[in-house]
């Protein structure tokens, strides 16, 4: 399967590692916009040495019961680092973000994917990825990150996630968005219970069927804590395994923070696919 993404082709035959980038100031511990803008493009050479396939930039966290940034607070920390990251690095650049100004000044700095957590539904996101080349990936979620965690709620989380990612696909679609530049993304963590997580990666073969290139990010997140453990290594552990568990069942793309990690794992995982 191919992902097209403006001027990168990604032939997803072998899983591939999508790198974190956080450029939240508190991540850097510093507050300093040149030292974070600095620090972020390091940040994202190292996990491009390691050999990761894309590098993800954010600039608002979207973990449980994280508040929201302005407008020209994100613009600020994410659009220097794409600027300076596009220039030296011959990797595509997602952007971490559902706000269409946002998007629409990261392609304009060179980014090449919108990683957006509403999947296009904020009213003008759709305009902006289809007046451009993109890659997008729409990702399930229930309520917002604030609240999400309080009472996560289903009748049939597989199915109710499933439509969703098609009732988005086919608005993409319309709109004239190519079918090859799209991902699709259940969401872990947002809006689901530990069993809601893992019914989604036992299913995750009805994601599969929809006939999309698949992306899941579970590196870091509380359910991993909660099934191995919360302490550092416990969590880079369960996540090496939920990255193989994810990508033997089907998902071609993995958002991780521990990329040299997960890219070694993911060497065993190519050789049996
Ligand atoms: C994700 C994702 C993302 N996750 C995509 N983008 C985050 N496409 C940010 C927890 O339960 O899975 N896919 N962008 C980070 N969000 C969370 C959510 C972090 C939940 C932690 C948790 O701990």
């Amino acid at each position: 399967m191919i992902f097209n993404c403006g001027k990168y082709q990604l032939n997803l035959n072998r899983p591939h590692v999508m790198g974190i980038v956080n450029v939240t100031p508190d991540s850097f511990s510093d507050g300093g916009k040149f030292n974070t803008t600095h620090l972020a493009v390091e940040h994202a050479l190292q996990l491009a040495a390691e050999g990761a396939d894309i590098l993800d930039i954010g600039g608002e966290s979207t973990r449980p019961s994280a508040t929201p940034v302005s407008l020209d607070e994100e613009l600020s920390r994410v659009i220097p680092v794409i600027e300076a990251l596009s220039k030296v690095c011959a990797l595509p650049i997602s952007i971490d973000t559902y706000k269409p100004e946002v998007m629409r000044q990261a392609i304009v700095a060179g980014a090449n994917i919108v990683n957006d957590i509403r999947a296009l539904q904020e009213p003008g996101a759709l305009e902006v990825v289809a007046g451009s080349h993109v890659g997008v990936c729409l990702m399930h979620m229930q309520g917002l990150p604030k609240t999400m965690q309080l009472d996560p709620n289903y009748h049939d989380v597989v199915a109710e996630v499933r439509q969703f990612l098609l009732d988005r696909l086919n608005v993409a679609l319309s709109c004239g968005i190519d079918r090859s530049r799209i991902l699709l993304d259940p969401g872990f963590g947002f809006g689901k219970t530990r069993a809601h997580n893992i019914l989604l990666i036992q299913h995750l073969n009805q994601l599969v069927d929809i006939g999309q290139p698949l992306l899941v990010g579970l590196s870091r997140k509380a359910i991993l804590g909660a099934i191995a453990g919360g302490d550092e290594q416990q969590k880079l552990h369960a996540g090496i395994a939920a990255s193989v568990v994810s990508s033997m069942k089907g998902a071609n793309i993995v958002r991780v923070h521990d990329v040299k990690a997960t890219v070694d794992a993911l060497k065993v995982v190519a050789a049996v696919l």
